[in-house]
Order: C-alpha cells, then sequence, then structure tokens
C-alpha cells in the first residue's frame, strides 16, 4: 500500500488504486502495474475538434485507461495529455449525479419525474403568459449528433421557440458565415492532409501547438519541403514552429491578407485560369483592393515591414500549393466574417481550393462543433437548409412527417440576443444544456445582473458547473463515453464515439433526457420521436434529412466508420467512403452559378482601443492542459498541477513600469470589471502594451474584462482584445500612456533592441 501511495505521489494524484496490482518484476522486485482492462472500446476522443481516435479500457465497469487508436487515420496511435488522461474526468467528484431541484436555496437530489415535471410545468406557463419566444435555449459544440438533432426539434418543434443557439457562437461561427459568404454553405473545404502536402501552410490566430496538439504530427510531415507562415500577435508555442513569424498587431489580419492580395494582384502572380473558371467578382474586388490596401499602408496598419510582406505574398502565390488554417485570432472578432472571407478570397485568386494542400481550412474547436453546424437546428435547419427557403422548409418537414407551418421561417436571437432579451425581461425562462457562460460568455457582470431576471434557469451539465450551481433545476447528463453516437472533426470526419460504460450514478445521456422531457408536452413525443428509440435510429433520420445534400451522410453507418476509421461526408453513391476536399473541379460551389465569390471586404480599427485609464490590449485564449472552464480538466490531478490558476503574460518593459517580475500578483482592471490577484509571467511573447490571460479559471475570471462587442454577421464576441490598465502593489495606479497605438514589428524590432542594451546594463544574459 505503502508502495502504491508514494507510486500515487509520484505519478499522479488521481490515480485510484483498485486500478493498479503489485507484481513481482524480475530486476525492480515489486512494481506496480494497471491491472489489464477487462476489454477495450474503440471510441473518439471528446475533447477538441481533432477527433482522435483512442480506445477506453474498462475494468468491473469503470473506465480506467485511455489509449491512442494506432490505426486511426487522424492521430495513429498519439493522444494529447487531454485524450490520455480522459477517462479520469468520468469519475471527478464535481460530476452531476442526476436530477436536482433547488429547495431552501440549495440543489437537492430528486427524481427525474419532479424534475421534469417542474420544469414542464414552468414552461407551460410562461409560454401561456408570455409565448413560446419566451423560452430561450442555449447549447453546445459538445454533445453527440444524434443529440443535437434531436434537441433541436424538441427546442424548434416542440418548445415551439427559435430562441435557440450554441456556445458555437462564441467560437465557429464567423467561420461559418465567412464559408456562407464566399462558398455559398458552411463546411470546412480541406482536410488534414492537406497539412502534410501543402508546400506554404499560414497558420493565422491558430496556436495549434497548445490547443490541435495533434495536427502537428501532419503539419511536421514532410517539413523540409514546407514553409510554415504563424500569423498572431503573440509569440505562441506555435509561433515557435515557423519559418516566418508575423508578430501582427491586435486584429490587423484582415488588412494583412488584403495587402498580400494587392501585392499578388500589382506583380501578376495570380491564377488566371483558376479566377475566370471558378470565381465571380473578380473585377470589383481586384478594383477594391488596389484602391484601398497598398503596401505602405498595410505595413502601417499590421505593422509588418513591406520586405516582408512580399516575401510572404511571393511565398503563398507562387507555391504549387498553399493553404491558410485559422481558428479564434480570426473567428473572434468583431470583423471575422470578413477576415475569414479575405483568407477565402487569398485563396481564390491564388488557385488554392479544391486539390492537395489546398484550401482556406477553418480548424474546429469542440468535438462537435461540427455537428450542430450540420444537424443541431440552430442557425439554420439540418441539413444545412435555410428558414429563409420555402423548400428548405417544406422538404424537411416532408422528411420527418411534421406540418411545414411548424418550421420557423427565420432564425431566432443568436446567444448575445438571447442574453440581452433576458435583460430586457423578454425571455423569461433559460435552459443551458452543455456550457458555461458563467466563466465562457463575455462581459460577465451584465451576464449575471441578466440571469438574476430569469423566472427559472434549467442547467444540464455533466458536472457542478458554475452555471449549474446557481441554477432552479440541474438535469444532470452522461457523458463521453457513457453514451453512443457520432461526432465530426475539423475535417468533416464523421466518427463514431461508442459507450463503454454506464452512466454515471442517475444521470441520464442527453438523448434520453431530451426524449423523456418531450413525454411533458402533450403529442411532442409522438409527433417527432416516434420512430426513434435508440441514437441509431436518429442517424437513420440523420440520414434521410442530409440525402443529397452538402453534408451528405446517406452512405454511411456506424460499422463503415469503425472499419473507416470515421468518413469525410458528403459520404453517398457518388463517394461511398467519403471526399477528402470539397469543391474540387468536379464539385461546383453550392452557389447560384457553382462559382465561388470574391468579395471586397474592410479592416476596420478597434472600437476600444487602448486611453489614458486603460492603456494596453488584452488577448485571451488557453492552454493545453486545460479545457475551457475546466468542469473536464480541473480535477485531474496531472493536468490541473500544471496550470492551477491565471496568470497575466506580460512584456519586460512593462513588468518595468509596473515594478513586478515573474510571481508577483497584480490586478487587472477595464471599462466592465476588474480581476485581481493574477499572477505575473514576465514573457517577451507578448509585445509592450499588450498582455495575454488564459480565460479558463472561475476564480481569476477573465470574461469580467472582456468586450460585449459582437460581429454583426456572425454574433460571435470579440474576445482577443479590449483595453485595460494593470495594478501594482508598487504601481497601484498603473501604466501610463506613452504610446499613440499598440507596436508594430519595426517598433518591435527596436524594442528587443532595447532590452537586449537594458539587460548588458544590468549585467543578465539573453
Ligand atoms: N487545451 C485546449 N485545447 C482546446 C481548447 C481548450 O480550451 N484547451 N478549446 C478548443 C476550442 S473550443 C477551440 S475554439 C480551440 C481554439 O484554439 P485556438 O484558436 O488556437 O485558441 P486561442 O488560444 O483562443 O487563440 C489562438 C491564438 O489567437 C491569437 N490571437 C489573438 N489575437 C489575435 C489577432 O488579432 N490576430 C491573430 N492572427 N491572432 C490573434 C492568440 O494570441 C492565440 O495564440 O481550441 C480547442 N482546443
Ligand atoms: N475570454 C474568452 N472567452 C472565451 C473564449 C476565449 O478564447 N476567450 N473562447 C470561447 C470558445 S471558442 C468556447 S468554445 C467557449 C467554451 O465555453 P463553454 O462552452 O462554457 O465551456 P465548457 O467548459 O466546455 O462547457 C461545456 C459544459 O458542458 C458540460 N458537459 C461536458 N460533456 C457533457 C455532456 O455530454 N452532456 C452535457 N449535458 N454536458 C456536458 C461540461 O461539464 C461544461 O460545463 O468559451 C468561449 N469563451
Ligand atoms: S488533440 Fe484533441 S481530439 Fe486529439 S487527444 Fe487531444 S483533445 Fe483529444
Ligand atoms: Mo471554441
Amino acid at each position: 500500500m505503502d508502495f502504491i501511495n508514494k507510486i500515487k505521489n509520484f505519478l499522479d494524484k488521481d490515480i485510484k488504486e483498485d486500478e493498479y496490482a503489485l507484481v513481482d518484476d524480475p530486476i525492480f522486485g515489486k512494481v506496480a502495474k494497471v491491472k489489464a482492462p477487462d476489454k477495450w472500446v474503440r471510441t473518439t476522443c471528446g475533447y477538441c475538434g481533432v477527433g482522435c481516435g483512442m480506445y477506453i479500457g474498462v475494468k468491473d465497469g469503470k473506465a480506467v485507461y485511455s489509449k491512442g487508436d494506432p490505426k486511426h487515420p487522424v492521430n495513429l496511435g498519439t493522444l494529447c495529455p487531454k485524450g490520455l488522461s480522459e477517462h479520469k474526468m468520468v469519475t471527478a467528484p464535481s460530476r452531476a449525479k442526476g436530477a436536482l431541484i433547488r429547495k431552501d436555496g440549495a440543489l437537492q437530489q430528486v427524481s427525474w419525474d419532479e424534475a421534469f415535471n417542474r420544469v414542464a410545468v414552468k414552461f407551460k406557463e410562461i409560454s401561456a403568459k408570455y409565448g413560446s419566444k419566451a423560452i430561450g435555449v442555449i447549447s453546445t459544440g459538445q454533445l453527440l449528433t444524434e443529440e443535437f438533432y434531436t434537441l433541436g426539434k424538441f427546442v424548434q418543434l416542440g418548445l415551439k421557440t427559435n430562441n435557440y443557439d450554441g456556445n458555437t457562437t462564441l467560437c465557429m461561427a464567423s467561420a461559418v458565415m465567412g464559408y456562407k459568404q464566399s462558398f455559398g454553405s458552411d463546411g470546412p473545404v480541406g482536410c488534414y492532409e492537406d497539412f502534410e502536402k501543402a508546400d506554404v501552410i499560414m497558420l493565422i490566430g491558430a496556436n495549434i501547438a497548445d490547443n490541435h496538439p495533434i495536427l502537428k504530427l501532419h503539419l511536421m510531415k514532410n517539413k523540409k519541403n514546407k514553409k510554415i507562415i504563424v500569423v498572431d500577435p503573440r509569440k505562441s508555442k506555435t509561433a515557435q514552429m515557423a519559418d516566418i513569424y508575423l508578430p501582427i498587431k491586435p486584429r490587423s489580419d484582415l488588412a494583412l491578407i488584403n495587402g498580400l492580395c494587392y501585392i499578388i494582384l500589382e506583380q501578376g502572380w495570380e491564377d488566371e485560369k483558376f479566377i475566370n473558371e471558378r470565381t465571380t467578382g473578380f473585377k470589383e474586388f481586384k478594383k477594391h483592393i488596389l484602391n484601398n490596401y497598398k503596401p505602405q499602408d498595410v505595413a502601417e496598419i499590421t505593422g509588418i515591414d513591406v520586405k516582408t510582406l512580399y516575401e510572404v505574398a511571393r511565398s503563398y502565390a507562387t507555391a504549387d500549393s498553399a493553404m491558410s488554417a485559422w481558428t479564434m485570432g480570426v473567428n473572434q472578432s468583431a470583423i471575422g466574417t470578413d477576415t475569414v472571407s479575405a483568407i477565402n478570397n487569398l485563396a481564390l485568386i491564388t488557385g488554392n481550393l479544391g486539390k492537395e494542400g489546398s484550401a482556406p481550412m477553418s480548424i474546429t474547436g469542440q468535438c462537435n462543433a461540427m455537428g450542430t453546424r450540420e444537424f443541431g437546428f440552430t442557425s439554420s435547419i439540418p441539413g444545412y437548409r435555410d428558414y429563409k427557403n420555402d423548400k428548405d422548409r417544406e422538404e424537411f418537414a416532408n422528411i420527418i412527417g411534421v406540418d411545414v407551418d411548424l418550421i420557423p421561417k427565420e432564425r431566432g436571437y443568436a446567444y448575445p440576443q438571447i442574453i440581452e432579451a433576458i435583460d430586457r425581461g423578454e425571455i423569461k425562462a433559460l435552459w443551458v444544456v452543455a456550457t458555461n457562460p458563467l466563466v465562457s460568455f463575455p462581459d460577465q457582470n451584465r451576464l449575471r445582473s441578466a440571469l438574476k431576471k430569469l423566472d427559472i434557469l434549467v442547467v444540464q451539465d455533466s458536472f457542478l458547473s458554475d452555471t449549474a450551481q446557481i441554477a432552479d433545476v440541474v438535469f444532470g447528463a452522461a457523458t463521453w463515453s457513457e453514451k453512443e453516437g457520432c461526432y465530426t472533426n475539423s475535417e468533416r470526419r464523421c466518427n463514431w464515439a461508442k459507450k463503454a460504460i454506464e452512466p454515471y450514478a442517475d444521470t441520464k445521456s442527453d438523448f434520453d433526457i431530451i426524449k423523456e422531457f418531450s413525454k411533458y408536452f402533450d403529442g411532442v413525443h409522438e409527433m417527432l420521436y416516434k420512430n426513434i428509440e435508440t441514437p441509431r435510429d436518429a442517424f437513420e433520420e440523420i440520414k434521410r434529412v442530409s440525402k443529397g445534400r452538402l453534408c451528405d451522410y446517406s452512405g454511411m453507418s456506424y460499422e463503415l466508420m469503425e472499419e473507416l476509421g470515421g468518413i469525410q461526408w458528403p459520404c453517398n453513391e457518388q463517394y461511398p467512403k467519403g471526399k477528402k476536399r470539397l469543391y474540387t473541379k468536379e464539385m461546383p460551389c453550392p452557389t447560384p452559378d457553382g462559382k465561388a465569390r470574391l468579395l471586397p471586404v474592410d479592416w476596420k480599427p478597434l472600437s476600444e482601443d487602448i486611453c489614458e485609464s486603460f492603456p494596453l490590449i488584452l488577448n485571451t485564449g488557453r492552454t493545453v492542459e486545460q479545457f475551457h472552464t475546466r468542469t473536464k480538466t480541473g480535477t485531474i490531478g496531472i493536468l490541473n498541477d500544471l496550470a492551477p490558476e491565471a496568470w497575466v503574460e506580460m512584456n519586460e518593459l512593462d513588468a518595468q513600469k509596473l515594478q513586478v517580475k515573474s510571481g508577483d500578483r497584480i490586478s487587472i482592471s477595464g471599462n466592465r470589471g476588474r480581476v485581481d490577484n493574477i499572477v505575473v509571467k514576465v514573457a517577451n511573447t507578448v509585445r509592450e502594451g499588450t498582455i495575454f490571460v488564459p480565460f479558463h479559471f472561475n476564480k481569476q475570471l477573465i470574461n469580467a474584462v472582456t468586450l460585449p462587442e459582437f460581429d454583426a454577421k456572425s454574433f460571435e464576441p470579440n474576445y482577443k482584445q479590449c483595453a485595460v490598465q494593470l495594478h501594482s502593489s508598487r504601481v497601484p495606479q498603473g501604466i501610463k500612456l506613452q504610446k499613440q497605438e499598440i507596436m508594430g514589428e519595426i517598433a518591435y524590432q527596436k524594442e528587443q533592441n532595447s532590452i537586449k542594451s537594458l539587460h548588458q546594463k544590468e549585467g543578465i544574459s539573453s
């Protein structure tokens, strides 16, 4: 036992004793070995959008081990630290144990019948008094596709409210709208093989080293023939992998891309044949670019010098295959949608679409952000159908056998609009499914005051999340490994996630929760789920709903997914094993003329720039060890110990001004809120005048400070830039504004030199 304890302390606090056995080893004597699982269940990781294949080891009905699936094409046997410890989150002490109702101020476990009944009565009451749209629902990118579909039907057709959206609006919405603007439909166009095959790859606002670690395997294949360009104001771990690193000024990507297009057009490096055959709008586009994005102006806006702009433009345009991949540095911006279209423009004028190593590729965030885009029934009708198109509405209604008048004619409120409607008193009930707004939504003070106005808050979560803890009713849900269905990853690959163990305590799968809850509403269950007993039945209906659409699943089955290691849609008679890339030569874009659109789009300056009171720009994001609001990773020793609290990354020059060093604690204030007691990391990964703070932590809640500004087309928050001040005990009043703008590349170089001379003066070797 002592030995086990030693091992526990040495390796990881969370090791369960019953997972280990002491065995005799000829060299080391007694050693602790993991007990062999009774069975290995093949499944898919439930964390991020990479979609790694893995096995769960099951012993005595418990998940005891996670390991990579060597045959899975996405990860070939490897997993990142989150995947490797995934089985541990299933038994975290913070799991919700079943249905809970707030009684005398505290959440108490009750029967499911009592919880369902309580919520149904309240929803009906609110619906009768204020109309069904007074019920708002916010879901996620982390359910199984079958669950999204089942939930969407219930909310839109059963509860009859279109005020339904997901946390995907905090995440992928700009990519969705940008793809729609450019290509006529949502859907990431490329695949992971493109990371391998590209001669030039530009990663824009995507820190894959922390957040999509397994993608590095694809990127590093064939590395010696490849040029990696990283665009990020912060010198992230990914930036360290770059051949060319562009430390651009915050949110100037759109100007950068337009500037590259200028140089390409000026130099005649564009692909004329491709432009003529596959695109529309070239004339206006060219005029717009040549009139407005001269290299010198772009250098000013972005801070990247003209020479480097030419070098990057030439590399990109003259490569046989060039690819751009982006994530939140692009999407989470008030000009996110148009920045995505600018990236698409660059791909189109250089002919980088629909061929190997060539794609404007949105990397997705959550394990099934794609599933909800395809069939979630939030911003579109399942199967990428449009609310505004009567033919789409009719077609969907016919397939599922409901009256077409039931299908909404427009999208309801997006996530931030739902919060505003609650604040106005228009939405009275909120049902939150698998998301934790009390940590993840911007401008927390406003959110929290709005939520207090609700008549009822229902939270459906697998853990007692921050939001669950303030709920009136909690539907405690089963999670990954305890239920079956599929996830679609960033490359449109649908993977089967299998059930390995029984749901924890008295929890139920989201699929079962929704179906059983629907029985408390007259006729709804019979109307929506008459042939849907199991996730497999829902999958069959999804196949019918998708047939003939871009996201065509009609040729798929769970078994084929397992055999092939996932299937990339479209999968049908024409593409029986799926299709790697969209919009290849033989595949027109889903626009009326089959062509992609070149769109004139414009950069806009920050709406909340630095000022006397708030002289720094705050950038927020992630770290490899933690996932989002930490309900899953916060109790896993090996992950949490490495990143137990938030930090503020600041430049040496700012640290000097505040008279602080790494390890000191300071406060951050902004127009909307303040965070105290946050630890300093002095690192020249960020420039003077900018700081970075991870958003995972509820104690040092950085979203108390972030900006409630949203992209007008996608409603995605501008999480990555807002103005702040720092306060230390030595300099409580904070930093004085000295510069009129955040520094560009030229200034950055000067700054680096000044740091060097500072070091020399103080005798520090650098
Ligand atoms: N470990 C871990 N992995 C995750 C997640 C997690 O929470 N933890 N979450 C998953 C999810 S849902 C998502 S959406 C993805 C997100 O994955 P990423 O998008 O990689 O994550 P972030 O850290 O939010 O932001 C990425 C980068 O954008 C940069 N950035 C900030 N401002 C700008 C700008 O103006 N321009 C440019 N070009 N870049 C800028 C930041 O400095 C940061 O390095 O990760 C997924 N994977
Ligand atoms: N400042 C700042 N804020 C950000 C971001 C940023 O970069 N900066 N990024 C934004 C982005 S991209 C995202 S995606 C969001 C993420 O923000 P959230 O969606 O709030 O983050 P999660 O912690 O993943 O929340 C998911 C919830 O679902 C629960 N859950 C897990 N599995 C299941 C299940 O199977 N069923 C049910 N019912 N519940 C389950 C988890 O316990 C957790 O409470 O944060 C956004 N917020
Ligand atoms: S890269 Fe993403 S999908 Fe793969 S193991 Fe890590 S968290 Fe899971
Ligand atoms: Mo995300």
